[in-house]
């Protein structure tokens, strides 16, 4: 949070020793842990999964196009955020649409490209710029922090020493009331962690104890989310979530060799974590996966000295894993390649002019989708985007009154960070964008959403919400590459998060500007932006109805869903149209942490293909983990644009 003076006093932690470790909690016991294949693999989740079914019946191409069991979502606006109910779901596919005849190209409008032998046809066109819908109308906790897990579940959560959230904890827990909204009394018996089922749009409401405020955390090799630091007696915490049905956190406070606030966590090619920076640690770690209690690896970080501003600058780094098995980090407007087993700094990147991207100036970033449909893919270039964010004094201006906004940036800068020597790109999105979220979509198309266009994170710290999102495309002419798409009319600022969901939509929640939950001005006369707890879904152009007509199906049960590293695979498919192997790609993407503008851990890889046909594509799993880190990722089949649903795979 930024308005640190209001609460907090800042102790000088600036010993960056090794702790003695409290290790009294138990370690995650081995029958915790879950099982994919037998807790969900088998039975869910709506795509076309029938167990009966024939893949080699070439009888009914279109049989499962329609949605599985129509819309099993309650709009009743009552039932939602009581948790609890459970419901038997149906996720046999209706049997229609045979022999009705197809929309003929011509009259729906679209290029369907002439089959030709002669290069790939381009990807399918339609003037749909997306829509959105409300998911839920009350959450109970605004989405702060957020991960997808393999069982289709969101858990989000914000913070325990705010005061009270939207929603009481189920089964009854309370706590002492710390913060919170004016004249209410503790204790606090709301929760501020939820699992959201992203299919049904139901909630339930999970437990925490240690402060998660401004946290980071990540998906462990085996689907658990393993949260890390936060605020307070959260600052060194650990916690693991297990994606299982009635899991809760298990949490161990004193995990940490530093104190985790605002800091950045990705996964090693040996599934580890490596957990970099936070308020005055200017240090990372490495923490194993899975693990409640461990041996401290602390290694110094001069970058976050050296990219340390007056008001920071230097929160939440951006990270990624390259195919060396380094990593890239970048803090404010600096950049390095690191060793993460050693330390050392091995190559010191050109700096990207204009400005601060990290928080709280909060701009984005993200690595773009990494081809590995190419002849060597263990030596292939892979290119970071960053965009927006404000000046370096910007939060200086914003953070108390009297408040002045500066307007956010709009350039971006694009890196080859496996070229010695490269340099930035620059290059102008249409508006300016702070605390915006990026968000990697299945077809390696880029969507921007979030955030405001002038001010910077922090509380009532920013202004003018940019309603309208964007879709980036990285590989099209420089100006030629971004496209505004339908606006919201929900401002999402600071605290706001999203996320790729298995069908393709997105999931948009949160944004709190407020130091604690507000609703209405009547009560708040202060309050300029409502806390959100009202969760929406937004459709990007490839799910335009009229493009579901090419869309590939994934038969799950008779595919491949566990791969090994540089393996080939299989994945069964119905698709009612003639193809060639170009007008198919495969693209497996990791569900990222997602929190403060900034997407962890997220990557697509665009596989290689062995062989397609419009009922079998044999594809190559990533040659390593210093390209595909192991665990689960969503595995999408896109045809000239338009994705399957995902079929969630896992690698190791
Ligand atoms: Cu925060």
């Amino acid at each position: 949070m930024s308005s640190l003076g209001k609460i907090i006093v800042l102790l000088p932690f600036l010993f960056f020793c090794v702790f003695a470790r409290v290790s009294s909690l138990n370690p995650v016991e081995e029958g915790k842990s879950i099982n994919f294949q037998a807790g969900f693999g088998g039975i869910t989740i709506g795509i076309g999964g029938s167990g009966s079914e024939n893949p080699d019946d070439e009888s009914d191409p279109d049989h499962d196009k329609k949605p599985v069991n129509g819309d099993e979502k309650d709009k009743d606006g009552n039932k939602f955020g009581s948790g609890g109910e459970q419901r038997i779901r149906f996720p046999f596919p209706q049997f229609g649409n045979h022999g009705e005849p197809r929309k003929e190209a011509k009259e729906s409008g679209y290029n369907t490209g002439a089959a030709t032998n002669d290069g790939p046809k381009p990807d399918f066109e339609t003037n749909f710029l997306g829509s959105w819908k409300v998911d839920n109308p009350n959450a109970g906790v605004s989405a702060m922090h957020i991960q997808l897990l393999p069982n289709n579940k969101a858990v989000w959560y914000d913070t325990v020493n705010l005061g009270k959230s939207n929603i009481l904890a189920d089964p009854p827990a309370c706590r002492g009331l710390v913060g919170g909204r004016q004249g209410e009394k503790g204790p606090d018996c709301t929760a501020h962690a939820i699992e959201y089922d992203v299919e049904t749009a139901q909630v339930k409401t999970l437990k925490l104890e240690y402060d998660t405020w401004c946290s980071s955390g990540g998906m462990s090799p085996n689907g658990a989310l393993v949260s890390t630091g936060g605020n307070q007696e959260g600052f060194r915490a650990l916690r693991i979530l297990n994606p299982c049905k009635n899991c809760q956190f298990q949490e161990n406070p004193e995990a940490l060799s530093a104190n985790r606030w605002y800091a950045t966590q990705i996964l090693l090619e040996n599934g580890s974590f490596v957990l970099v920076g936070g308020r005055a640690a200017h240090n990372y770690e490495i923490i194993p996966p899975e693990k409640l209690d461990f041996p401290i690896q602390q290694f110094g970080l001069p970058l976050l000295d050296e990219s340390q501003d007056e008001k920071e600058n230097n929160l939440y780094p951006f990270v990624n894993l390259l195919p060396d098995g380094n990593i890239f980090v970048f803090s404010n407007y600096k950049s390095i390649i690191l060793n993460p087993y050693t330390g050392e700094t091995l190559r010191n990147l050109p700096d990207l002019p204009g400005g601060s991207r990290s928080y709280p100036a909060s701009g984005m970033s993200a690595l773009l989708p990494i081809n590995l449909n190419v002849e060597n893919p263990e030596n292939v270039d892979v290119e970071v985007i960053v965009c927006g964010g404000n000046a370096r004094d910007a939060f200086k201006f914003s953070e108390f009154p009297p408040r002045k906004f500066f307007t956010a940036f709009k350039d971006c800068g694009r890196l080859i960070l496996t070229k010695e020597g490269a340099q930035w790109e620059k290059e102008d999105m249409p508006s300016p964008r702070v605390m915006g979220d990026m968000l990697l979509l299945p077809t390696g198309d880029v969507l921007i959403t979030n955030g405001a266009q002038a001010g910077t994170s922090g509380w009532d710290a920013a202004e003018t919400p940019n309603l309208t999102p964007v879709l980036y495309s990285p590989n099209k002419n420089n100006g030629e590459r971004f496209k505004e798409l339908t606006p919201t009319d929900i401002p999402r600022m600071y605290h706001s998060t999203s996320a790729v969901l298995p069908d393709g939509q997105i999931l948009i929640a949160g944004s709190n500007t407020n130091d604690y939950y507000k609703f209405n001005k009547a009560d708040n006369p202060e309050m300029i932006y409502p806390t959100e707890v009202i969760v929406q879904k937004f459709s990007p152009p490839y799910l335009a109805p009229e493009l579901q007509q090419y869309k590939p199906n994934i038969l799950e049960v008779f595919s491949d869903k566990e791969l090994k590293y540089g393996g080939e695979f299989n994945v069964r498919i119905r698709l009612n149209a003639q193809i060639d192997q170009s007008d198919i790609k495969v693209t497996m993407y990791s569900p990222p942490f997602t929190t403060h503008g900034y997407s962890m851990n997220q990557r697509l890889l665009i596989l290689g293909l062995k062989q397609v046909t419009h009922r079998i594509v044999t594809a190559v799993a990533p040659p390593s983990g210093k390209l595909a880190p192991p665990g689960y990722y969503l595995l999408f089949v896109v045809h000239r644009g338009v994705p399957s649903r995902g079929m969630w795979v896992h690698i190791e």
